[in-house]
């Protein structure tokens, strides 16, 4: 009886996770605890959603683009709609940031903290049933509460990330997210409707095998670029590349390796949005032991000049990204 699958431990669930670790948090007054929790139950809708694309009429396209000129998937419209409800019901959040709305949102509120969120990253994939994913990053208000949003609290650094993690639509759902104490991550369990502690303190390895690009566009890359990927060949290197960043990065963070998203013809400043793509996956990367780079300079010391701003972005096993710095 003692060895039934009904007597075994079923773990440690996000929100006991959440309160026993709400003492590391600088500001420890239970707020960023709840945005996790939101963050959370809107993937859980999102999740049932993209689980049943295909039976109900979500797939495909609006027709409209979004502000970076992406087609806006249906899916993509319904997940922002599900993470704004989500964060703007209980009042610790003041402004959002998503890549499905030209501007940010002043709640006008008295919160704290400013989102800045891709509800559904690498949305090309949902019509053909590939893992897709969100990607948050959390930074607290620099401005006094009460008052119109500035500037200031919207264009912040990664650096300055409270929190920042990803929720991953796979073979199973997992959220994983750091609040810069190490990063954890949290595997769904769809009977329970909870997220269970499966991956504490994640570790990337420091070196890799894997390397993540999409080489279809290896004629418009720098010449360092193409001497760098030749090199992962040269090297027997794996070449393993979805078209979803959360799903890419996910690997190579369990498996170690590199993701790179350069500077192309097409995208001279790179393809990927530093706000509520790349900074957050950055700040796990470094919290996980590896690194995260433009191909010259930490993604992380970067001061944002527009919202949707792009950059090329490195990131994964700090050797790989070294290497791949040091043919920059
Ligand atoms: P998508 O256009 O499908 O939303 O951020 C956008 C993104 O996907 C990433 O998830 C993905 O890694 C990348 O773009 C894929 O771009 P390419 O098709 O140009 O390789």
């Amino acid at each position: 009886m003692e060895e039934s699958r009904i007597a075994l431990s079923i773990g440690t669930a996000l929100d006991r996770f959440i309160k026993n670790n709400q003492d590391q948090f600088q500001y420890a007054s239970g707020e960023l605890s709840q945005i996790l929790r939101d963050i959370a139950l809107a993937s859980k809708v999102v999740n049932r959603e993209v689980n049943k694309a295909g039976l109900i009429d979500i797939m495909g396209s609006m027709g409209s683009h979004n502000t970076a000129g992406d087609q806006q998937q249906k899916l993509d419209v319904l997940a922002n709609i599900r993470f704004t409800r989500a964060l703007m019901k209980g009042g610790e959040v003041c402004a959002l940031i998503s890549e499905e709305s030209e501007s940010y949102v002043d709640l006008n509120n008295e919160g704290k903290y400013v989102i800045a969120i891709d509800p559904l990253d690498g949305s090309s994939n949902i019509d053909v049933n590939v893992s897709i994913g969100t990607i948050f990053s959390v930074y607290r208000r620099k401005s006094p509460a009460g008052q119109p949003i500035h500037e200031m609290d919207i264009l912040q650094k990664g650096s300055e990330q409270v929190a920042a993690g990803y929720i991953l639509y796979g073979s199973s759902t997992m959220l994983v997210y750091t609040t810069g104490h190490g990063v954890n991550g949290f595997t769904y369990e769809p009977s329970l409707g909870e997220y269970f502690l499966s991956h504490p303190d994640m570790k990337i390895p420091v070196d890799g095998k894997i390397y993540s690009i999409n080489e279809g566009l290896a004629n418009s890359f720098s010449q360092p670029i193409k001497q760098y990927v030749q090199s992962c060949k040269d090297k027997n290197h794996t070449a393993r590349y979805i078209g979803s960043l959360v799903a890419d990065f996910h690997r190579n963070l369990l498996k170690g390796g590199i993701y790179l998203y350069p500077a192309t013809a097409k995208d001279p400043q790179g393809k990927l949005r530093l706000m509520y793509e790349c900074n957050a996956l950055a700040f796990v990367a470094e919290q996980a032991g590896g690194k995260a780079s433009d191909g010259i300079k930490r993604i992380l010391d970067i001061t944002p000049k527009d919202l949707h701003q792009r950059t090329p972005f490195f990131v994964g096993s700090v050797r790989m990204v070294e290497a791949a710095q040091n043919f920059s």
